[in-house]
């Protein structure tokens, strides 16, 4: 008898709790070889995912098969990063199968909740960028755009860390050490790809010049597939990531000729490729491995493009700008331009005018970063030891361009052409990787409105000069599946209840919540979901740093990767300004307050690491201090990635978006916190802007300077020291942080972030924007002790926020850049 016989949950798929819980034993039985009464915990997760997979896999056949009986014109997503989370409840989520999951798993004694914290994080990627390419893949799956993601199986993604005495560690992240059941290795689809070696210019019995180029090693590359649910089952879309190897043709050579340790070594080297994550955010790597990635990835990723071309069109390329577009995320996988050139070129043996305009309706590129230190250039050195043959094409490419480009519209200018090439002429002669794209693209965007204004006039003015409509903002957007409907199911209960249930994939639905904003009702059960929220993060704050934390107090949470510009210091420097208060005045009145952070640094980021110990060490001050009377907390939660940060965002009521005005290309998680109700604290940086815009001043505490105003401090010269002397709160915390006060016995330990303020010329404002963050600060309690104006001012939060929906920016990017049709799949 069959009991408890539930039909499926809202989605395409539909499946009873029982078949589901037939599945799941099954594959116990049959996939894992164990039993109901003696399966692990991890056992019983993978039975689970193998069960999951078995619809998924059903969506994937049927896209496949769609997209290929319409021989679909297709968006490739390059990224050499991807920060997808874990995967099993969003699976679930997508299928419209959680519920149901949870009610089999609990039928079958197991707590769903258990479960999904077997799972590893897929931490394939250092922050906004690669969390970035996650959200779009999923909004392109929920739309039905035909699509792939390209990038590396990193065996390791980015470092787990921990603290030791306040300081950070780093270990490794073994994340598929045995096994990962969301992907499927495709060996029938390896690629091979060469490196180093020479070019040989050979003549035909025409007498025509050739190029040929003699690799000096071969790798292969071996793709692993994750498919990637759109929400409600529609398509299946592919995330491929390659693998590197050892090619067996090259080892064999070795190998025969006696070499047996040789051809290990090889091995080994190959494998190195995919080996790690290079765990720098914004910041240039510079190293001959991380170009050898950049062009393995887009090397394999442009011959399985062509591939797949050719079982339609055969040599014919008059069809392949129609049906292929590339995205370019960053600049990182630039080298797929003069790679294209050479397949096009050389290989398929096609006029440079021809190649040229291929590739230049095929990409496009995406900037993230203004920062300098982030542009990337290769020195011409070793782009010539690595991939000589696509040296000599960027010269190429840099040759026409100066001469039928710049020197058309601006005859006989040599400094302009000195700017606008491809090739930097200093003492080491640089290939600029943000130039060839810029070069190369059809279409080039910023990620946030002030950011594609910048990208236009600070970084590549003359280029927007060459060619104005080349250049295009697309804000960027999360996708509300995970960050609000997965992470945050209680208000996403009080959603649907009413506003209806379209919001996931119409967030522009969310608006009519805006009628509850003062709705008494409304606002005390929103109030209660953050309140319930809040609890199970102290929960989880007591578990992972065995502090106890107040639900009552404002959780106040920053958490971004650790950089000066983000200004994690400004946020230290106004706690130590409350301690401090609080110290001088016991009955100092201020809402009780739980500072939060989250944040990696780069292992090699000495001041973003002392940074972290600073606020470390002041914590543990802080926290064991009596005096306080529970005021006050400061938190740092060690490791602090996707799946964490799904338990801290529901929980926040006030939100860190503090970067200096003009760093933050647009900021992600700015949009995310304010989906889930914490109201803002900003500058008028990156997004923030556009999320003021929409919520209004009243909904938003910003401060600070602004873009124009910090340029013109900067041209008037800025001089931190005069903060210093003229604001006697500044002067006594910096030189507290001297002292030995918060490392007992040790003084100068934190002194580092002083130094920096002060001898280092404060780059990044934080002495000239303290007093106004403080300021905003102090509105902020103003407001929270009207417990009634903060729950409207919450609600107006995630009322306003629906166009910040990756689908959003998805369906901007398809109408100025991809220009792709939908395409609904069939079942067969
Ligand atoms: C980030 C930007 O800093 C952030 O403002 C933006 O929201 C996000 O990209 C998505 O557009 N940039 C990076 O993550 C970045 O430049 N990373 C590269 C060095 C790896």
């Amino acid at each position: 008898m069959k009991k408890h016989s539930a039909p499926a949950a809202t989605g395409a798929v539909q499946i009873s709790t029982e078949q589901l819980k037939d599945q799941i034993v099954r594959h116990l039985h049959a996939t894992l070889g164990t039993d109901v009464n003696k399966a692990s915990p991890k056992a019983w997760w993978r039975a689970t995912c193998a069960a999951i997979n078995e619809q998924v896999y059903d969506g994937l056949r049927n896209t496949q098969r769609t997209h290929y009986e319409n021989n679909t014109r297709a968006l490739h997503y390059f990224s050499l990063e991807y920060l997808m989370g874990r995967l099993f409840s969003n699976n679930l989520h997508n299928l419209g199968l959680y519920d149901q999951a949870k009610q089999a798993l609990g039928e079958l004694g197991m707590n769903i909740a258990d479960l999904e914290d077997q799972e590893e994080d897929m931490a394939l990627g250092n922050g906004g960028l690669g969390r970035l390419a996650a959200c779009f893949i999923d909004s392109l799956a929920t739309l039905n755009y035909p699509a792939i993601g390209y990038g590396i199986h990193y065996e390791h993604g980015l470092f787990q860390q921990s603290f030791q005495d306040g300081k950070q560690i780093e270990r490794p992240d073994s994340w598929r050490e045995y096994g990962n059941p969301w992907e499927i290795c495709r060996p029938e689809s390896v690629q091979e790809i060469s490196v180093y070696g020479y070019v040989e210019t050979v003549y035909d019995l025409q007498g025509r010049m050739k190029k040929v180029w003699h690799p000096g090693r071969i790798i292969k590359g071996v793709p692993w597939d994750i498919p990637v649910v759109g929400y409600n089952g529609s398509s299946v879309n592919v995330l491929r990531l390659w693998e590197s190897r050892a090619s067996d043709f090259f080892n064999w050579d070795v190998f025969n000729s006696g070499g047996y340790i040789d051809a290990a070594r090889e091995n080994i080297e190959a494998e190195t490729i995919s080996k790690v994550l290079y765990p720098n955010d914004e910041t240039d790597a510079g190293k001959e491995l991380r170009l050898i990635q950049q062009y393995f990835f887009v090397s394999c990723s442009l011959k399985d493009i062509i591939r797949r071309y050719k079982r339609a069109h055969a040599d014919d390329w008059s069809e392949f700008a129609k049906q292929v577009v590339i995205q370019l995320n960053d600049t990182h996988p630039a080298v797929s331009i003069p790679e294209l050139m050479r397949i096009l070129v050389d290989r398929a043996e096609m006029q440079w005018d021809q190649a040229w305009s291929i590739c230049q309706q095929v990409f496009a590129y995406t900037n993230h970063t203004l920062l300098p230190e982030a542009l990337e250039k290769w020195p011409v050195r070793l782009f010539e030891k690595v991939l000589p043959r696509h040296l000599e094409i960027i010269y190429e490419i840099n040759r026409r361009f100066l001469l039928e480009q710049v020197d058309v519209l601006w005859p006989g200018d040599d400094e302009k052409k000195r700017k606008l090439s491809i090739i930097e002429e200093n003492h080491e002669p640089m290939v600029r990787m943000g130039h060839l794209s810029v070069v190369g693209s059809f279409r080039v965007n910023g990620v946030a409105e002030i950011h594609s204004k910048l990208v236009k006039s600070d970084l590549f003015p003359e280029m927007v000069a060459l060619w104005p409509d080349k250049f295009t903002n697309v804000t960027n957007g999360v996708t509300p599946r995970r960050w609000l409907k997965a992470c945050n199911p209680k208000l996403s209960k009080l959603l649907d209840n009413h506003i209806g249930t379209a919001w996931p994939t119409d967030l522009k639905q969310l608006s009519k919540f805006a009628a509850f904003a003062d709705d008494a009702a409304v606002q005390d059960a929103f109030m209660a979901i953050k309140q319930q929220n809040k609890a199970e993060l102290a929960t989880v704050v007591k578990k992972l740093t065995n502090i106890d934390i107040d639900p009552h107090a404002i959780f106040d949470i920053q958490i971004k990767r650790l950089h000066e510009y983000k200004r994690q210091h400004l946020n230290l420097l106004h706690i130590l300004a409350l301690y401090r208060r609080i110290l001088q005045d016991p009955n100092y009145d201020m809402a009780p307050r739980v500072f939060l952070f989250g944040a990696k640094a780069a292992p090699g980021y000495k001041l973003a690491k002392d940074i972290i110990y600073a606020i470390n060490k002041v914590a543990e001050k802080i926290n064991h201090d009596k005096r306080v009377k529970n005021r006050l907390k400061v938190v740092f939660m060690p490791n602090y990635r996707v799946t964490l940060a799904e338990k801290m965002i529901p929980a926040a009521d006030v939100s860190e978006q503090i970067s200096t005005a003009g760093k933050e290309a647009s900021g992600t998680g700015n949009m995310k916190l304010a989906l889930n109700g914490a109201i803002t604290v900003g500058t008028l940086d990156g997004a923030n802007i556009e999320i003021a815009e929409e919520v209004g001043d009243e909904n938003i505490a910003i401060f600070g300077l602004t873009v124009d105003e910090v340029k013109t401090l900067h041209v008037k010269g800025y001089n931190s020291a005069d903060y210093y002397y003229n604001n006697p709160e500044i002067k006594a915390i910096l030189d507290w942080l001297e002292t030995d006060y918060f490392t007992p016995g040790k003084p100068g330990e934190l002194a580092a972030i002083k130094r920096s303020l002060l001898e280092g010329g404060d780059p990044y404002l934080v002495l000239a924007d303290f007093e106004s963050y403080s300021k905003a600060h102090e509105k902020v309690d103003h407001w929270y002790r009207d417990k009634a104006l903060w729950a409207k001012k919450a609600i107006l939060n995630t009322a306003s926020v629906g166009k910040f929906t990756s689908d959003r920016s998805i369906e901007d990017y398809v109408s100025r850049v991809w220009h792709l049709e939908k395409c609904k799949i069939t079942k067969n």
